[in-house]
């Protein structure tokens, strides 16, 4: 794969102009690990100040809509995403699905939304605890692929668009729980995201990086990274300050 692990902070509902000093040490341990590519989903409000306030690292945002403008009060596009500064966009998170009501075929329309206003896309995609207690972990991931996976050029211009794609496999049991799956389940189920993803997109499938999410912590962090096909981490609560993510980002160095 020859790809730096990809540690990604997705700040949710977390975050004002003070944080930006946490953003900034953040951003001074990633400029002394570059062998790590590191990235911050603050709120919107933040992107602006923060790309201004970081060097080394991504700034993203945590949703856009699909279309590019329009009578959407409240929401905000993929083109303004990156006039903001943002580089990349969470999409489809657990918590837009649940609080929000998305569904697979929107979260296909904001996949192929950001990646045609040139961002990276990060697709989040993972089973609830009754799924995986009922055998079904890996038919509903597959499944919320075939749906969101977004129908793109796998080449355009030269440029390899699947290479701006990246799946967080997200267990919802596990998203802010402290709970984390066993290394053999994280295994398999990477493992089945890569066959589903080559499958799709064929040869290009493999650029594709696949993150696990949830509760990943500065103790846990270097075992599920070490996974086979676990090509980094999207992090939620300990990505707020630089004690824990800046561990974190060593620990994937
Ligand atoms: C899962 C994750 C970040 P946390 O939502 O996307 O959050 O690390 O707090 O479980």
């Amino acid at each position: 794969m020859g790809h730096r692990p990809y540690i990604v902070g997705n700040w949710k509902m977390n975050g004002t102009r003070n944080s930006l000093a946490e953003a900034r040490a953040i951003d001074r341990v990633a400029s002394k690990w570059p062998q790590v590519r590191v990235g911050i989903a603050p709120p919107h409000t933040l992107i602006h100040a923060m790309r201004d306030a970081v060097d080394s690292i991504d700034v993203g945002g945590q949703d856009c809509h699909s279309e590019t403008d329009g009578a959407y009060t409240g929401d905000i596009s993929a083109a303004m995403l990156k006039d903001a500064g943002a580089s990349f966009a969470i999409l489809g998170h657990s918590e837009r699905r649940q609080y929000h009501g998305e569904t697979n075929p929107q979260v296909k329309a904001k996949c192929e939304a950001a990646l045609g206003a040139g961002l990276s896309v990060i697709l989040c995609v993972g089973e609830t605890e009754e799924q995986r207690d009922s055998g079904e972990a890996e038919s509903t991931v597959s499944g919320q692929l075939t749906s969101c996976l977004p129908e793109i050029a796998v080449e355009e211009e030269g440029e390899s668009v699947s290479a701006r794609l990246a799946i967080a496999y997200e267990p919802i049991w596990a998203i802010g729980t402290g709970r984390v799956p066993s290394l053999d389940e994280i295994k398999a189920m990477h493992a089945s995201i890569r066959a589903k993803l080559v499958d799709t997109f064929g040869e290009n499938g493999n650029e594709v990086r696949i993150l696990y999410g949830g509760s990943v912590k500065a103790d846990n962090a270097l075992e599920i990274l070490s996974c086979d096909e676990v090509g980094g981490a999207l992090v939620g609560g300990a990505s707020l300050t630089n004690e824990s993510f800046g561990a974190i980002i060593i620990a994937a160095a």
